[in-house]
């Protein structure tokens, strides 16, 4: 399914003028309305292999047709994404389903599709066919020295088909844990993990990173051996430079201050990246900005802001990726919807007025730095989103134009009704 330049061209001349009035009135708006289209222009959100078939729960699964059955598909799909918001640039792959076979025509697919190589992800939750052992009871953290051994040399292989593919890291999320009190003797769990990854760590090329992601809770329910983003910052600060902790946001208790979390590993220079989702209850995997949309500009004014404090580069110097999976939307149209909501959160962070927010706090007025983010959030750029995406050839509307040009039916037509993507 491919979609033409000429058609988004002659969808966005449909909408050109009620567009340009909104921009206008923002333009008068926000000061730095300029700088923030070119941030959005250059700010690209990696979508990961497996939010593109629907995930379904442990109940069951509702496909809506016409997933991709095999990475070629997968590209095409975020191809097609990216060409309708400009801002889907790259892909995260996750091992062994996204095992190439034919690792040169992937990598010219890819570059056909204006995309590259996010971060690698690693498996050691499954235990795969053929197998010699089994991550039942842990993978990294296991008691037997042979189940922590293949699950390394499974990281190693990985870093290696993405050393061949271009990527620059490898993502490290454990299931590790425990169900039942007594289960495990934690600080061995966490000396034996520790232990793991230092091997994998050695394994790394010079210019590469690991992202070490936590999350609370869930497949194990008593303990989890990098719970959180404590947990992570050790094995990160132990490991070394090449380290990071890698924020979910649904992996965290409820309630938690994300915001403060981010401020802190930015500030210890241990920020790797994001999975963006939303959440109202556990690790939910909605899509972005679905459920608390203020707290996701809040986490943004403070990347924002802890990123100009260091001198980062927006759109380089952290990893910025989807962690989502659906049983009821069209996985597609979910991904527009959350690479929109995350643009817009970044955009209201850019649009703070910084000065008068450090004045407001150096003089204790609550009620002002509360005004200051408040009027940042409540003011609408969505027409500098479209914008950015109007100047980077690519939709102002991106899921009006999905639907107007049947994808999905199209897809349906060319893959079939009853499929199955690989992964989760
Ligand atoms: C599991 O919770 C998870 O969402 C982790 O966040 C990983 O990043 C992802 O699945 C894929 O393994
Ligand atoms: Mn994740
Ligand atoms: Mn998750």
């Amino acid at each position: 399914m491919n979609i033409e330049n000429y058609q988004i061209e002659s969808h966005n001349s449909d909408l050109l003028a009620k567009h340009q009035r909104k921009l206008a009135f923002v333009t008068e708006e926000v000061s730095n309305a300029q700088d923030i289209i070119q941030k959005l222009i250059d700010f690209q959100i990696g979508i990961p292999s497996w939010a593109l078939g629907t995930g379904g729960t442990r109940f069951g699964r509702f496909s809506s047709g016409g997933e991709p059955r095999n990475i070629e598909e997968k590209i095409e799909d975020i191809g097609l994404l990216h060409k309708l918001n400009a801002a889907s640039g790259s892909i995260s792959l996750h091992i062994p389903w996204d095992t190439a076979e034919n690792v040169p025509a992937i990598k010219a697919l890819v570059a056909q599709q204006g995309l590259s190589f996010d971060a690698m992800n690693s498996n050691t939750f499954q235990d795969q066919a053929n197998q010699a052992h089994s991550y039942k009871f842990g993978s990294l953290q296991h008691v037997d020295k042979a189940v922590r051994k293949q699950a390394i040399d499974h990281n190693i292989e990985v870093i290696r088909q993405g050393v061949e593919l271009g990527s620059k890291a490898l993502t490290v999320w454990l299931a590790d844990g425990s169900c039942f009190p007594g289960q495990l003797n934690f600080r061995k769990a966490f000396q034996n993990t520790l232990e793991s990854l230092q091997e994998i760590y050695a394994a790394l090329p010079a210019d590469w990173k690991v992202f070490v992601e936590y999350k609370a809770f869930e497949p194990n329910f008593y303990s989890t051996t990098v719970g959180d983003w404590g947990q992570s910052l050790l094995y990160a600060n132990k490991l070394g430079p090449k380290a990071f902790t890698l924020v979910d946001l649904g992996h965290h208790l409820p309630n938690a201050n994300i915001e403060q979390i981010v401020a802190l590993l930015l500030m210890e220079g241990k920020l790797g990246g994001f999975h963006f989702n939303d959440s109202k209850y556990g690790d939910d995997d909605l899509t972005a900005g679905s459920m608390k949309p203020y707290q996701l500009f809040l986490i943004f004014n403070e990347l924002v802001e802890g990123m100009d404090a260091r001198g980062m580069n927006h759109s380089k110097d952290l990893g910025w990726m989807i962690d989502a999976s659906h049983n009821v939307k069209d996985p597609l149209e979910d991904l527009l919807q959350s690479v929109e909501a995350i643009m817009l959160a970044y955009a209201q962070a850019l649009s703070v007025n910084r000065t008068a927010l450090q004045q407001a706090q150096a003089e204790n007025d609550v009620a002002r730095a509360q005004e200051i983010l408040q009027q940042a959030f409540r003011t609408d750029l969505r027409p500098l989103v479209a914008e950015a995406r109007l100047r980077a050839g690519a939709a102002l509307a991106p899921l009006d134009l999905f639907r107007k040009f049947n994808v999905r039916q199209e897809l349906i037509k060319s893959r079939g009704l009853n499929t199955v993507a690989t992964g989760l």
